[in-house]
């Protein structure tokens, strides 16, 4: 059995996740490989308890660390109960923002320590890293006013332009350190464009 792989879908607000997803569900299982689709936060139901708490809008201000410690007890849930467990059986995840997403929303976003982020996902993952991670980018205004035509926020889309440009630089910086595992297509293009650059980065990650 040809081992799977591990993918990741990564980007800032309205950048087409959802939508791309779809797609790269869809080309996987065209080429007769055995998916498993999930997302973080989430994935099992008690990570997806987590994430109605993480996304709830709420008066009370959520302290940073308290976020943090959230989004990775659901993905020690998340990872231990559904990925590795999937990997082990040969298939390829495919999740919708990973540890990445942890880097650029609690790292860059609220400006928690790195290291500390890095010491977590130790803890939680080990060893264990996305094999390919593809960054949707796209200029942040043009993401969140297509996620506001969408109607009602989540907790995070109503932060400030800054924070989602601390989001997306720390995104690219990321992808810059790690070019082996990124892949990073331009949003900002029609939907046909983007899927036509996804399509490529698929081919070249079956060829490997
Ligand atoms: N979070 C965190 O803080 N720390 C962590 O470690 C993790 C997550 C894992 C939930 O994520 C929140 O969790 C997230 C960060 C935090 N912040 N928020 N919000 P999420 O991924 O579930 O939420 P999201 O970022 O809002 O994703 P989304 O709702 O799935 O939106 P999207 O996938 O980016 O976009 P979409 O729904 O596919 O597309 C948006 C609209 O644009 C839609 O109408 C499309 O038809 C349209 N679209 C898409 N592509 C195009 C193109 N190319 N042209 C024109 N229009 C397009």
């Amino acid at each position: 059995m040809k081992p799977g792989l591990f993918i990741t879908v990564e980007g800032t607000e309205g950048v087409g996740k959802t939508t791309n997803m779809d797609f790269v569900e869809q080309w996987l299982r065209s080429k007769g490989l055995d998916v498993l689709r999930t997302r973080e936060p989430g994935g099992t139901p008690l990570a997806e308890t987590l994430r109605e708490l993480l996304l709830a809008p709420r008066e009370e201000v959520v302290d940073p660390t308290a976020e943090l410690l959230l989004v990775f007890a659901a993905r020690a849930q998340h990872f231990n109960q559904l990925i590795c467990p999937a990997l082990a059986q040969g298939k390829w995840v495919l999740c919708d923002r990973f540890t990445d997403a942890t880097y650029a929303y609690q790292g860059a976003g609220r400006g928690l320590d790195s290291a500390l982020i890095a010491q977590l996902e130790k803890v939680v993952q080990g060893p264990l890293r996305p094999d390919c991670t593809l960054l949707l980018d796209i200029d942040v205004n043009i993401g969140l006013e297509r996620a506001r035509s969408r109607g009602d926020l989540d907790r995070f889309e109503t932060e400030t332009i800054a924070f989602f440009e601390r989001v997306r630089d720390c995104y690219l910086a990321r992808a810059k350190a790690e070019s082996s595992r990124f892949r990073v297509v331009d949003a900002g293009q029609s939907l046909g464009e983007v899927q036509r650059d996804i399509d490529r980065v698929l081919e070249e990650l079956l060829q490997r």
